[in-house]
């Protein structure tokens, strides 16, 4: 007899290959038993434990899509959505520093990089022994990264760096940062966007961190300063042009946030389910009214939506045949979904959801961020306005 599965309505896990679920069991125990009780310690202290970076890095959890002769584990996409699933769903934070180092670090150097750049970078990332952070947004071009003005102008064997990058996870930690900078053969040139590997201790780079944040907390975010920084030609990428560079990483690092947030919001929907079997209010569980119980069946029928989209899309990256405006899709669907959970469930927890002892408020502020950052809700809901009906309505142009 078939039995109905209230976290996994559809199955989905079922479906995994012998070496996908490993990967996902590898993760959930190091992620259940380690990363938790850091984690949490880390959110309230507003503090990102480097110990566990090395410990992700031998688990294998890092950068898994990359080659194994760079250091990566050539496992799949789907492998690598597994792992943001059972990290997210203790933290947020740590979910930010895993996909950046993966997706916005380990895959540009792996892709776009120079041989050398790949040998000297990757398997330190790989090891979690480096970290690295990626730069795309200013303090006022964020929505639109096209309008940067941190410039790159040739000299001499290199580039010189002007700038400033803001909102950066990793960057006061990081060893190395991918920067994205308009690359001006002469300083008057309009220039083309290219990405360089900008090393701490270069002269004139800074990477203050930006303090206070009341969501991921236990991320490390901050800004990146380039005040005549000298890079030399070899840290260059030396092919790619455009925001198509950047956005090829997004594309990555977006897929690996929707499913994040399905652990994020299954946690979320778990904790509310036990909560309310065991409240009693009127003589009776919560779980006794219909109000809670149509609340629950809103949320695991969202979540196994969110599972759907984030399973396919692995599936669809993992044959080749996926499309940016499907990692779109499921990013913002599954942020918003997740972010409403979130809310939800502390609702249903009344005073006792506002403490940290349960968890879900904590959810709930980190995914205030998740849902902006890689582009925000809105923005990826015009990406996909723009892809039904053929009108940019990004700029009043039209
Ligand atoms: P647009 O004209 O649309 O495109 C310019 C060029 O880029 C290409 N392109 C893509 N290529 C691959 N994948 C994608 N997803 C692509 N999207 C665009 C496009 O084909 C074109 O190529 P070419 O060869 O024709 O030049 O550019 P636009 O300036 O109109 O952009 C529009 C918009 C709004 C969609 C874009 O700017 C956008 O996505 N904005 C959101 C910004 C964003 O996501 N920032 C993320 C910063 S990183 C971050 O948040 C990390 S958080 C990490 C963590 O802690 O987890
Ligand atoms: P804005 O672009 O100013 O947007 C503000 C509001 O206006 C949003 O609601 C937006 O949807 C809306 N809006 C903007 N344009 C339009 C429009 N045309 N039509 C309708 N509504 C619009 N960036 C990196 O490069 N690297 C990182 O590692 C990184 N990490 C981050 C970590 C955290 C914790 C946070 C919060 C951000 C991070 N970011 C990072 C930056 C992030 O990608 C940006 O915050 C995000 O892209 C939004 O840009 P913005 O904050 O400038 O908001």
């Amino acid at each position: 007899k078939n039995l109905f599965n209230i976290d996994d309505a559809f199955l989905f896990e079922s479906e995994l290959n012998e070496e996908d679920r490993l990967i996902m069991e590898t993760a959930r125990d190091y992620a259940q038993s380690k990363l938790e009780p850091r984690a949490l310690k880390g959110n309230t202290e507003e503090y990102f434990d480097q110990d566990i970076a090395k410990e992700m890095g031998e688990m294998g959890l890092l950068g898994v899509t990359v080659p194994e002769e760079y250091g990566g584990s050539e496992a799949s996409y789907t492998a690598y959505g597994l792992i943001a699933r059972e990290v997210e769903r203790v933290d947020s934070g740590y979910r930010s520093f895993m996909s950046v180092q993966s997706s916005l670090v380990m895959y540009p150097i792996s892709e776009f990089g120079t041989e050398e750049q790949k040998q000297k970078f990757l398997p330190k990332l790989a090891a979690g022994e480096m970290i690295g952070c990626f730069g795309l947004t200013e303090p006022d071009h964020g929505s639109d990264p096209g309008s940067m003005v941190t410039t790159a102008v040739k000299t001499d064997g290199g580039w010189v760096l002007n700038g400033a990058k803001m909102w950066i996870t990793n960057s006061p930690i990081a060893d190395v940062a991918v920067v994205w900078a308009k690359a001006k053969e002469h300083k008057d040139d309009k220039g083309v966007i290219r990405g360089f590997l900008v090393e701490k201790g270069m002269d004139g780079f800074s990477a203050p961190a930006t303090k206070y944040k009341m969501s991921l907390r236990a991320s490390e975010t901050g800004e990146l300063v380039f005040d005549d920084v000298f890079v030399p030609d070899e840290n260059v990428f030396p092919d790619i042009k455009g925001l198509k560079g950047p956005f090829m990483c997004l594309n990555s690092a977006r897929y690996g946030i929707a499913w994040g947030t399905v652990g994020a919001a299954e946690f979320c929907y778990q904790q509310a389910r036990d909560y309310v079997l065991d409240r009693k209010q009127f003589g009776k569980p919560l779980a006794a009214n219909q109000l809670i119980q149509t609340k629950l069946a809103n949320m695991m029928t969202d979540i196994t939506q969110m599972q759907m989209l984030a399973y396919r899309l692995g599936k669809l990256k993992d044959e080749g045949r996926d499309h940016p405006s499907m990692t779109s899709l499921a990013k913002r669907n599954n942020c918003g979904k997740a972010l409403e959970i979130a809310r939800i469930s502390r609702d249903m927890h009344g005073g006792n959801g506002i403490t940290g002892d349960y968890r879900v408020i904590h959810h709930m502020v980190n995914l205030e961020s998740v849902n902006t950052y890689e582009g925000t809700y809105d923005i990826h809901g015009l990406i996909l306005g723009r892809e039904i009906t053929g009108i940019q309505a990004f700029t009043p142009k039209g």
